[in-house]
């Protein structure tokens, strides 16, 4: 078992112990000595093989003996009963947002509660905010939390749903029977989140397709089979349905099946206005619902059916009814930006901080997929969990950074490292001086601790922006999709002033954050700020969130001109210098 599984569980034993009303001192040492394990500086594995685990500070006979059993064996008994000995339902509880441990026993013994259900019933009934401790405030937080909590468990990410979709398809473009084959849904309009994930085939034998489909690995449950459709359940738990039409029928089926329902009741209408009808069997010639295929306007693709209704093709990132008709009508749509834009990356992590790999292996990798650059901004030292880096430690990375980079234009090669930093926003200003901000290549400042107030998120990040040597505001509202809502922040007013100080914004893609959100970019665009496509990489497998980013920056309207790190590194490297140089004209502060 990895180092950071066994961090993870020995995180939860403490809770558990927390939960079971055991000592604080005892179920706190737990938590510490997950801390630890994630700061060893040597593997966990030698340390335990050489028995020297006991000599780390921190970690007792009892807790060597634990982490040994896990890292050797993989499981542990001692967890495996504590977790046996507490209600389901009370663990549960602890992913109710805003219930921890204490506040859970407190419900328990207080109410007798013992799972979200019963929980949800005393809220109901006014019985927690007479609980001493509790209120009415915390009564109307803990039912937001459980509402939030049944939307999140009927949600999955996209990168999930995609690494789901994807093999399915594959199978499904390789059978003979199968003509054409497409997802649709919100995984094919880029939905940051999706309910389920929808797949459609044409074929003249679509009973052989479905069950060959329904016969996939991977699957775990059959929910529904008939002729030319079945609703399947996935591993991981998502639904994945499959409809099956003639070649004939496909593109209208298509155009039906992705939707969004809004985008298609303006579809509709058009076809209305023209004398026509449309639905997921055809575009008729016909002032009546119907299928009848001798009505039917032929159309082979989707392009065909949009040009009937007056319109340019309208790519399915868009089809929101967010201004698509309107732009499609006068063939004004965006050139959208396209993955393959993308030449480097500016806000990643190494193991100097939270990260995974050196810094050789890190540019090795980015240079072996053909990138130009690609930025070091490890935390800073107010981000002590992360292990941020201090001025000291910082100074010693851009220095091997230069060392590296001398290495590799010593043999000819184009690609380069460039230094920086995720510096915190503090309460008042960052987390490292601007003399020290001033020596890195760039600079990303994002919010890591808010605060409860709008007003306050909003003015430090405000702060931030109008500081000269910050280049873009990091993960800019903080959110965690399907656990975290983003905090209060007046995001209007943040865009207003990174126009108006020329910092950019990132666009997060990272596929728990995808942050700032595609709804906030028409905006953010039409004040010209500049996104820049940051995986936040923590392992050189996530340079492949780029490529979820563009699909996310082409939802939020963008073209290559609006992204940053589509330019080529000499660009890059002038639009680095620019803000700095207009630092003159920049509002004091
Ligand atoms: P999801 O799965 O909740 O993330 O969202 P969608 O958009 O994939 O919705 P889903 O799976 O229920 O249906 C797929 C598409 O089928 C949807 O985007 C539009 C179309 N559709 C489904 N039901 C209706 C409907 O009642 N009216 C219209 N106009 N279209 C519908
Ligand atoms: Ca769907
Ligand atoms: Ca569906
Ligand atoms: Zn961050």
């Amino acid at each position: 078992m990895d180092k950071e599984k066994v961090a993870e569980i020995l995180v939860e034993i403490g809770v558990l112990l927390e939960l079971k009303g055991e000592n604080p001192f005892k179920t706190r040492a737990y938590a510490n000595a997950a801390r630890t394990l994630e700061g060893l500086q040597e593997p966990l594995e030698t340390l335990v093989a050489e028995k020297r685990l006991g000599a780390v500070k921190g970690i007792g006979a009892a807790l060597e003996e634990k982490i040994t059993e896990l890292v050797e064996t993989g499981a542990l008994g001692y967890y495996e009963k504590l977790k046996s000995s507490i209600p389901p339902g009370l663990i549960e509880m602890l992913q109710v947002p805003g219930l921890g441990p204490k506040k859970i026993r407190a419900l328990n013994q207080g109410l007798g509660v013992d799972s979200i259900p019963l929980l949800e019933a005393a809220c109901q009934a006014g019985r927690v905010a007479a609980l001493a401790g509790f209120g009415e405030k915390t009564q109307t937080n803990l039912l937001e939390g459980m509402a939030r909590l049944r939307t999140y468990a009927s949600k999955h990410m996209l990168s999930r749903a995609l690494a789901a979709a994807e093999p399915l398809l594959e199978e499904l473009r390789q059978h003979p029977d199968v003509i054409r084959c497409s997802t649709a849904g919100s995984l094919r309009r880029f939905k940051e989140v999706v309910g389920d994930i929808d797949l459609l085939a044409s074929s003249s034998q679509p009973a052989g397709v479905i069950s060959f489909f329904v016969s996939q690995p991977g699957i775990l449950k059959v929910t529904a089979q008939g002729e030319t459709k079945a609703s399947v359940i996935l591993a991981g738990g998502v639904q994945c349905d499959l409809r099956v039409v003639s070649d004939a029928e496909f593109p209208f089926a298509l155009a039906y099946f992705t939707g969004s329902k809004e985008h298609n009741i303006v579809m509709r209408q058009r076809a209305i206005q023209r004398g026509l009808r449309l639905n997921e069997y055809g575009l008729f010639q016909s002032q009546e619902e119907t299928r009848d295929p001798a009505l039917r306007v032929a159309c082979l693709t989707e392009e065909d059916i949009f040009a009937k209704l007056d319109l340019v093709y309208v790519p399915p990132e868009l089809r929101e009814d967010h201004g698509e008709f309107s732009a499609a009508e006068k063939n004004a749509l965006p050139r959208l930006v396209e993955w393959t834009d993308l030449r480097g990356a500016l806000h990643n992590h190494s193991e100097w901080s939270d990260g995974h790999g050196t810094l050789r292996e890190i540019a090795e990798h980015m240079e072996g997929l053909g990138l130009e650059y690609w930025a070091i901004t490890d935390h800073s030292r107010a981000s002590f969990q992360a292990n941020g880096l201090d001025a000291q430690r910082v100074r010693a990375q851009m220095a091997e950074i230069q060392q590296l980079n001398a290495a590799i234009s010593g043999r000819g090669g184009d690609f380069r490292l460039l230094t920086g930093s995720e510096v915190d926003i503090l309460k008042e200003g960052l987390d490292f001086d601007d003399d020290l901000l001033a020596e890195m290549d760039v600079v990303v400042a994002s919010l890591h601790v808010p605060s409860s107030s709008e007003a306050e998120n909003t003015r430090r990040l405000i702060r931030a922006a109008e500081n000269p040597w910050v280049h873009m505001l990091g993960h800019l509202t903080g959110r965690l999709l399907l656990e975290r809502e983003p905090y209060p922040v007046n995001i209007h007013a943040v865009l207003d002033a990174c126009a108006e100080t020329g910092t950019w914004v990132e666009l997060n893609c990272n596929p728990r954050r995808f942050d700032l959100d595609w709804r906030h970019w028409p905006y953010a665009k039409s004040r010209g700020v500049k996104c820049v496509i940051n995986p936040d990489a923590h392992r050189n497998e996530h340079a492949g969130f780029l490529r979820l980013g563009a699909g996310i920056a082409r939802k939020s309207w963008l073209e290559k001109g609006d992204v940053i790190n589509a330019l080529p590194l000499k660009s890059l490297l002038n639009q680095l210098k620019h803000k700095r140089a207009k630092k003159g004209s920049v509002k004091a502060i």
